[in-house]
């Protein structure tokens, strides 16, 4: 029989305080660099990911178009990639946010899993080494606490649950430079170790050793694996297949909010899913809504026979803005796309067949023939949710409407009666319900 509970002698600590900063009070025979640099590869080839289609979904919301979409002021060089959020394709910000969204969701099991795997680290001792070791651990404070920080306010921010002291799109923002610039350091540090650990054992050598065969690894200078390793309990297949399910399934229950179709209904971890209904009743084609009239406070008096569209331009020089009933914008020309709703929160809904007015044809109206942006507000008083300013390019695509009309009946109350703007690839939160205003800018 092999003994597990030889110590060799480099690697005995006597010195340190007793517990969790002695080595050999961390026994778990898998771990060690080889189990991290596994878990660290998935996070290395993902992290990148979150990280891009979370700047692009800052990216479309035009930040730049206007104080009043940019939630997070003060940006400075931050900002330097911004570009104007394009209308095609139409898919776009419907892939990034799912993909945001539902990878980010997936990668909770691994991360758990690597935080696991390194625990040790975090009574290494002596706690400091050396400069180069200090820097090395601040930069483990950045992407841990990053990273504990990005998780936790997405998560929350999926869940619709806001404890924060201010606004969410701000401290993730934030939250993900941090998170970032510590993981470029920690990556650098640590690529050299991740490949030599990667190559210390096969991969498939690995997923065929069973728990009988499983053997622990040298312990390494990195602090990881044990000195005085117990008897396995599960072999590092075992473990993998574990966190490899646990992500799985995370994804399964909550990648149908994206996906749509037939798979909507497994999404039981997205709350936004739940409600399929938005209120059309009696037609073929409803789909789910986001926020309720009820909930944003519209007064139905509001919407009947006295709601009047108000069209205008900023400059007061010249004419005064138009009022337009509801019938008179059906007697416009009317215009038909087909377009998806995609929420920042992952949620989507599939294409749906919205009619009306275009953007652009209420822009010639006011006058504005060259519009550079548009603030459209809503009836809606209180709320976030209820302005936006859309882009020149934004309102002169032939698919940016005023719906009165979505698959072939009246706009619902809930789904933004009389008027609501729908443009192609913009982030939901942009496409304004209630509408009771354009005010275009040239
Ligand atoms: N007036 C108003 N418009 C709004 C909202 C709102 O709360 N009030 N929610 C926005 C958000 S966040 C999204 S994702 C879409 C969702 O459209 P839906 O509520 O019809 O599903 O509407 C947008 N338009
Ligand atoms: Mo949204």
């Amino acid at each position: 029989m092999r003994s597990y509970t030889r110590e060799p002698p480099l690697m005995r600590d006597p010195s340190g305080p007793p517990g969790p900063f002695r080595r050999s009070f961390w026994r778990s025979p898998i771990r060690g660099p080889w189990l991290t640099s596994v878990l660290g590869l998935l996070l290395l080839v993902s992290l990148p990911v979150m990280f891009a289609t979370g700047l692009l979904s800052y990216a479309a919301y035009n930040p730049d178009l206007s104080p009043l979409n940019d939630t997070t002021p003060g940006k400075g060089l931050l900002g330097f990639y911004l570009f104007s959020w394009p209308t095609h394709p139409i898919w776009l910000y419907r892939l990034t946010q799912g993909v945001h969204v539902t990878l980010g969701l997936t990668l909770v099991p691994i991360l758990l899993f690597k935080l696991w795997s390194v625990l040790p680290k975090l009574f290494e001792w002596p706690p400091l080494r050396s400069y180069a070791h200090a820097l090395e651990r601040m930069s483990l404070f950045l992407v841990v606490g990053g990273a504990g920080f990005e998780f936790a306010t997405g998560i929350l921010n999926i869940q619709t649950w806001y404890p924060f002291p201010t606004s969410f799109y701000t401290l993730h923002f934030y939250g993900a430079w941090v998170f970032i610039a510590g993981l470029v350091v920690h990556v650098a540090v640590k690529f050299p170790v991740m490949i030599r650990a990667l190559r210390s054992r096969g991969f498939i050598e690995e997923m065929r050793t069973n728990l009988a065969g499983t053997r622990p690894e040298p312990p390494d200078a990195g602090y990881l694996a044990p000195v005085a390793p117990a008897a396995p309990t599960i072999s590092r297949r075992g473990v993998l297949a574990f966190a490899g399910a646990g992500s799985a399934l995370v994804a399964l229950l909550s990648v149908g909010q994206s996906l749509g179709g037939v798979f909507r209904k497994t999404a039981l971890l997205a709350p936004h899913n739940q409600s399929v209904t938005g209120g059309t009743a009696g037609t073929v084609g409803d789909f789910q809504i986001n926020n309720t009239a009820r909930n944003a406070g519209i007064v139905p008096s509001e919407t009947g026979a006295a709601w009047r569209l108000t069209v205008g331009t900023d400059d007061q020089a010249g004419h005064a803005p138009t009022l337009l009933s509801r019938a008179h914008l059906l007697r416009m020309e009317q215009h038909t796309a087909s377009l998806p709703i995609a929420c920042v929160e992952g949620w989507s809904t599939d294409n749906q067949i919205w009619t009306g007015v275009r953007l652009r044809d209420l822009a010639a109206l006011s006058g504005a023939a060259n519009p550079l942006s548009v603030l459209v507000r809503s009836l809606q008083h209180g709320g976030g949710f209820n302005r936006a300013v859309l882009s020149g390019e934004q309102i002169m695509d032939p698919d940016s409407l005023l719906a009165l009309r979505v698959n072939g009946a009246d706009l619902s109350l809930d789904h933004g009666y009389p008027a609501r703007v729908i443009v192609p690839n913009n982030p939901g939160v942009h496409n304004t319900k209630w509408v009771a205003s354009l005010t275009f800018r040239s």
